[in-house]
């Protein structure tokens, strides 16, 4: 997969040499380019916002550098794309990069969209900065035929979207088939699975730390009393920290012996 990554502090993108995603990268599974937006200015003071139409507080990205900058990421200039039907495959599937920007004030990201990314070829984020960015970046772009998003990764505010990428690219990019090490590692986690309940807990050895215990049935040796543990474990919890999971809920996903929880 390839990612690039538009930002004013391209910087803040170094911790993502490290641990797996540094591995990733020396191995090829993952090509991660950061990008400075400011490289695609032409004024002496490389200015990449304005005050915002209408009036108000704080300052808007410009769309002139971000359409610069991403028409040389896309590649082709920006006409080109709807017209020559350079990026929409035969079978009218959006090929191309996928765009993705920021947004706090935008659909929730979660595991189902980052397991759908996880197959993408290529993806492009564009991190905001201030105010936000002239709203129609996305919607140029969309209108080409990209498959453009915007994400937010939860309901509190970021002072941009740096942080934001960084954790999206790390739940996208560990679902690459090859990024782990070792795959069932993912199968069985809090959110992957179809129902997304939340993970049990887990213990080790010893079976006895400063006056706790693991819970017997643990060492029993009995893999389905365990199995039913732990899925006990995981409808309580859920049931009890996250009830909007359980809400959402097919009845299919439930069978007999979870409807005592
Ligand atoms: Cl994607 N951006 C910013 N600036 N703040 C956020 C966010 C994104 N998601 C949650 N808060």
């Amino acid at each position: 997969m390839k990612i690039d990554i538009v930002s004013v502090f391209p910087d803040y993108f170094d911790s993502l040499r490290l641990s797996l995603l540094g591995k990733a990268q020396d191995s090829g599974i993952v090509d991660l380019q950061t990008h400075d937006l400011r490289q695609w200015t032409h004024d002496v003071h490389r200015s990449v916002d304005d005050t915002p139409v209408g009036g108000g507080a704080g300052m808007v990205m410009k769309p002139e550098v971000w359409a610069e900058c991403l028409d040389e990421l896309i590649g082709g200039k920006p006409g080109d794309l709807s017209s020559s039907g350079e990026l929409s495959g035969s079978s009218g599937e959006l090929s191309g990069p996928v765009l993705i920007f920021p947004n706090p004030a935008a659909l929730l990201f979660n595991q189902k969209q980052a397991n759908d990314l996880s197959r993408k070829e290529r993806i492009i984020f564009g991190c905001g900065r201030y105010e936000g960015y002239d709203a129609r970046i996305p919607t140029y772009y969309r209108e080409r035929g990209l498959d453009v998003r915007e994400y937010s990764i939860g309901d509190y505010v970021l002072n941009g979207g740096e942080a934001a990428v960084s954790v999206m690219v790390e739940a996208i990019t560990r679902l690459i088939p090859g990024f782990m090490g070792n795959p069932d590692s993912i199968v069985e986690e809090s959110y992957s699975g179809a129902e997304g309940l939340l993970e049990y807990q887990q213990y080790t050895k010893p079976a006895q730390w400063r006056g706790l215990e693991v819970p017997s049935v643990l060492l029993s040796g009995d893999h389905a009393k365990v199995n039913r543990f732990r899925r006990d474990d995981s409808l309580t919890k859920t049931a009890r920290i996250r009830p909007d999971i359980i809400e959402r809920l097919e009845c299919s996903a439930l069978d007999k012996a979870d409807c005592k929880i």
